[in-house]
C-alpha cells in the first residue's frame, strides 16, 4: 500500500557503455527510491542492453521486471516501484562482466506515523525532562518539545 501523501518521483539510471575502458555499468549502481517512484533507464549509447532482476533478486509481493532489449542511444524503458524492498537487476548480454545495479525501495513516512511517546516513555526521560521544566507534569509541554522527545 503506498500513501500519496508524497509526490512520486522519477528517476533517472543512465545505461553505460565505456568502449574506451571496456566498462558497461548502470548509473548510479545504487538508488534509493520511495515507494511509487518510476525509474527510467536511459541508453546512453547505440549498444545492446536490457534490466532484469535477478531471478530472487526482488521482495516476496513483486514480480520483479523485465524490460525489452534497448539497441539505440536514447532508447529508455521505465518501471514503477509499488512494493517495498530491494531490487538487484543485471543486464543480459553483460552479466558476465559485471553489468548490475541495486535499487532500495522504502515506504513513504507520513507525518501522522512520526513516533509520539507514550506515557511510559516519558516516565523514562524523567530525569532529563526535569533539567528543562520545573513540574512533571509533561502532559503541557510544547508541542515543540514534544516532538523531539523519543528521538
Ligand atoms: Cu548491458
Amino acid at each position: 500500500m503506498f500513501a500519496h501523501s508524497v509526490a512520486a518521483k522519477d528517476h533517472i539510471v543512465e545505461v553505460i557503455t565505456d568502449n574506451e575502458n571496456g566498462i558497461t555499468a548502470f548509473r548510479p549502481k545504487f538508488l534509493q527510491i520511495e515507494e511509487g517512484d518510476t525509474v527510467t533507464w536511459v541508453n546512453a549509447l547505440d549498444d545492446l542492453h536490457n534490466v532484469i532482476t535477478y531471478p530472487d533478486g526482488f521482495p516476496a509481493g513483486s514480480k520483479g521486471f523485465e524490460s525489452p532489449y534497448l539497441e539505440n542511444k536514447g532508447e529508455s524503458w521505465s518501471y514503477t516501484f509499488d512494493t517495498a524492498g530491494t531490487y538487484q537487476y543485471h543486464c543480459i548480454p553483460h552479466v558476465l562482466m559485471g553489468m548490475r545495479g541495486t535499487i532500495t525501495v522504502s515506504t513513504p513516512t507520513s507525518p501522522d506515523k512520526f513516533h509520539r511517546p507514550t506515557k511510559d516513555e516519558i516516565v523514562t526521560y524523567r530525569n532529563k525532562l526535569l533539567e528543562f521544566f520545573d513540574s512533571d507534569d509533561f502532559g503541557i509541554m510544547p508541542d515543540a518539545v514534544k516532538r523531539n522527545v523519543g528521538h
